[in-house]
């Protein structure tokens, strides 16, 4: 099934140069990156884009890493697109997460974990509105 999905290469990624190489192995995997832009978020957009875990010990923590530098959004189109992305970017804990992931590879802690990708369609459709403006209906 043809989907699109939301990514984002976070700070860390940015810091250590990874841009280049995220989009290689996306492009590789045979997914298409429909848009793609540089920025600076905002507090409002990280806490939005990180609400579900509003509440918990490392919502600051993380809404802060997100806002430490520039971040990379891409809109990414492809076959079963989300759960592509996730296997691509491994386990949330680069500890845990296989060699040849993304954040298995190049990940330092579970909050510097250099990518984010959406985990369900519903996200997907969620985060490509408030990044991209996409309706958050697809299929
Ligand atoms: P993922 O979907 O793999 O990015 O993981 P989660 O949605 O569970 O977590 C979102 C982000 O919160 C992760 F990228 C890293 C961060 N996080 C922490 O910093 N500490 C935790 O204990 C869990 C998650």
């Amino acid at each position: 099934m043809r989907e699109r999905t939301f990514v984002m290469v976070k700070p860390d990624g940015m810091t250590k140069g990874l841009t280049d190489e995220i989009v290689a192995r996306i492009e590789r995997a045979g997914l298409k990156i429909v848009s793609m832009r540089r920025m600076k978020l905002d507090r409002g957009l990280a806490e939005e884009l990180y609400s579900v875990h509003r509440g918990k010990d490392f919502f600051e923590r993380l809404v802060e890493h997100v806002l430490s530098g520039e971040v990379v959004v891409m809109l990414v189109e492809g076959g079963r697109a989300i759960v592509r992305m996730r296997e691509l970017s491994g386990a949330t804990d680069p500890a845990k997460a296989a060699k040849g992931t993304i954040r298995g590879d190049f990940g330092s802690s579970i909050t510097e974990n250099i990518i984010h990708a959406a985990d369900s369609a519903e996200s997907a459709g969620q985060e490509m509105r408030i990044f991209f403006g996409e309706p958050e209906k697809q299929g």
